[in-house]
């Protein structure tokens, strides 16, 4: 493994400055190059880095992100007079431009690329360059927020031709949003941004609302775009740290970086003018060491902002002294992130969720929720089963409009209706695995229940309905399969191979049951694949409590165990039994095997010879299927 770290920093480049009175630009001085370099000096750092020397980014170069009309605005500057640098100035947001600026802004870019040349060669581990102008902000066509050419973002398009990387990331510590950077990365999965920013829900510079967390980029780029939008002032090291061990870090070792640049930004440190944050230079320390760790240490940090001139040449130190390597300082103050930054890191988790298994595969906060028609029994479910309250009453409306059907403006069916979409829409949104809801009209609430979920986009829901139920359901586009265990005989629909009825004696309880299930059901589920399971209880049910909840325990292979069981009727018995085969705190007791009578066995292998050819895991005989029956 390479060893050192370059430093890489020339005074030419101080020699650009504002040449007019314009507070929005007079933080930007030559002094803060100065300043850090003088720093590093003092601590003996300087000395102990490897000195690469810098060289002018060429025309190809710049033109890997910036288009030629924009580099022949930039480059006419050299030769303008004051007025005429006003003038372009003013095209811009939060720019001025100085006769040396073009000359310096290619210094920028040419000491960036020296950067990942030394890194990239296995000259040095590591290193920094102290680059002005700044690049973050600077997009194809424009300069901004005090950035001509955008070095990071040339440097991980140049990293990418030259070494043929696969994967880079990018750290983006400055308290400003590099805007400039996602637009050029925003489609690429090859180039993970990572940014955090004050964002004062867009109240703060740039203004942007595509700087907030749900930016998570955009067609093949999606999930390689993270944002941590800071909605307050005062984020501080505990914050930092967070965003690090929350967002950045897991997602980081799951993408497996080849190199890491960091925009190496200061003005998110304590003192800023600009970014009024409390994080110590130790903290940047802290986030360089933890950086270090990944893409076998290959990193490049290069200066973007920072105007508290103490502020950031103590975090530079802080920075080269980690990657020289040396022991880390004590991070100073409570260990605790606050509210605001704890909803940002939320939120930008919630919304990467899709895109990375580290953030994923967590398990659902509620295993298993319950909407029941009285509350006053919840004490009598599991503890680890959470109770729903209804869906609001605004929803319900919104939800229910959709639909011009006459049952749902009986009051008790819009009850039924609130229990069942409240649960079912945990399930689906995947923030409760299963659920139970009571319903006094389980057909209704079924109805709505499956739109609901076509809606959201399930291609297979499987429904299997215990009793006699009359179901309105369009059943030809196999959609959804529907099993129905009943005492009543159903005729019509028996033309469809998404419906199939279970004809079940009375006392189907314990001598059928496994029969039934094992030998008929289950094969059926399998061969379907669903991705959601309806189990629905009406009235006039051939099958026990037990059974009931068996068959619920024996389903959870399937559809990622996504279950919503509709118990139509309040039966508090019933209702545990099932919460406690959903949250799997214990199995039901079946009792003594009794076989089942003959009756019933043979009308199970009956319909297994009649409905194999379609549900093929019902074979288990090779007499009538190999034969081409
Ligand atoms: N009133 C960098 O830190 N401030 N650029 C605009 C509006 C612009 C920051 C203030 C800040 C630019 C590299
Ligand atoms: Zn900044």
């Amino acid at each position: 493994m390479a060893s050192g770290t370059a430093l890489i920093y020339d005074d030419e480049m101080t020699s650009y400055k504002l040449l007019w009175d314009d507070p929005e630009c007079d933080i930007e001085v030559p002094e803060r190059l100065l300043s850090s370099y003088e720093q590093l000096k003092h601590y003996h750092l300087v000395e102990r880095c490897i000195h690469v020397p810098v060289r002018e980014g060429t025309e190809e170069e710049i033109m890997l992100v910036h288009s030629s009309e924009y580099l022949e605005v930039v480059k006419s500057t050299q030769t303008m007079n004051e007025e005429e640098l006003r003038r372009v100035s003013e095209n811009y947001d939060a720019v001025y431009f100085h006769p040396n600026t073009y000359r310096c802004a290619k210094l920028a870019v040419g000491a960036t690329l020296q950067l990942v040349d030394s890194v990239m060669s296995g000259k040095v581990r590591n290193g920094m360059a102290l680059v002005r102008p700044p690049g973050h902000h600077s997009q194809r066509n424009a300069a901004n927020g005090f950035c001509v050419f955008n070095n990071v973002a040339i440097a991980a398009q140049y990293a990418k031709r030259r070494y043929g990387l696969q994967r880079i990331l990018i750290v983006d510590w400055d308290v400003h949003h590099g805007q400039g950077v996602q637009y050029v990365f925003e489609e690429d999965p090859s180039v993970l941004y990572y940014s955090w920013h004050r964002y004062e829900h867009q109240q703060f510079w740039p203004l942007l609302r595509e700087s907030d967390y749900d930016a998570v980029g955009q067609g093949k780029g999606k999930g390689f775009n993270l944002n941590v939008p800071w909605n307050k002032v005062g984020m501080g090291n505990s914050d930092y740290l967070a965003a690090f061990f929350h967002v950045l870090l897991p997602v980081a070792f799951e993408f497996v970086p080849e190199l890491i640049l960091v925009s190496s930004g200061y003005d998110s440190g304590i003192g800023d003018p600009e970014g009024q944050m409390n994080a110590t230079p130790e903290c940047f320390a802290h986030l360089t060491h933890f950086l270090m760790q990944l893409a076998n240490g290959r990193l490049c940090a290069v200066l973007e902002g920072g105007y508290h001139l103490k502020s950031l040449s103590e975090s530079v130190c802080m920075t080269v002294k980690t990657l020289l390597r040396d022991p880390l300082p004590q991070i100073a103050g409570e260990m605790a992130p606050c509210l605001s930054a704890i909803e940002s890191i939320q939120n930008v988790r919630g919304a990467h969720k899709p895109y990375w298994k580290c953030l994923m595969y967590e398990v659902p906060p509620v295993k298993t929720a319950a909407a029941i028609v009285s509350k006053a029994d919840a004490h009598l479910l599991p503890v680890s089963v959470q109770v729903e309250m209804e869906m609001n009453a605004q929803e319900l409306k919104t939800f229910v409009s959709a639909f011009d059907v006459e049952l749902v403006k009986e009051e008790k069916a819009l009850l039924s209706l609130q229990n069942v979409l409240a649960v079912l829409d945990k399930i689906l949104k995947k923030k409760a695995c299963n659920g139970i809801a009571e319903s006094s009209v389980a057909s209704v609430s079924i109805t709505f229940a499956l739109k609901h979920c076509f809606d959201f986009g399930l291609q297979r829901v499987l429904c299997i309905v215990v009793g006699d139920m009359d179901l309105e359901l369009d059943l030809d586009d196999g959609k959804m399969l529907l099993m129905n265990i009943c005492q009543k005989q159903q005729t019509e629909k028996t033309n469809s191979k998404y419906y199939i009825s279970l004809n079940w004696k009375e006392d189907a309880e314990r001598n059928n049951f496994f029969c039934a299930v094992l030998g008929f059901i289950l094969p059926v589920a399998y061969s379907y694949q669903p991705d959601l399971m309806i189990i629905v209880i009406g009235p006039n049910r051939s099958l026990g409590v037990n059974g009931i909840s068996l068959l619920t325990c024996l389903l959870q292979g399937l559809a990622e165990s996504r279950i919503l069981v509709v118990i139509q009727d309040t039966e508090i018995k019933l209702v545990q039994s099932v919460a406690k085969a959903l949250s799997g705190v214990s199995t039901p007791d079946f009792g003594a095997y009794t076989p089942a009578s003959q009756e019933n066995v043979l009308e199970i292998k009956r319909l297994r010879d009649q409905l194999q050819q379609e549900w093929k895991m019902l074979r288990c005989s090779v007499r009538n299927w190999v034969s081409g029956s």
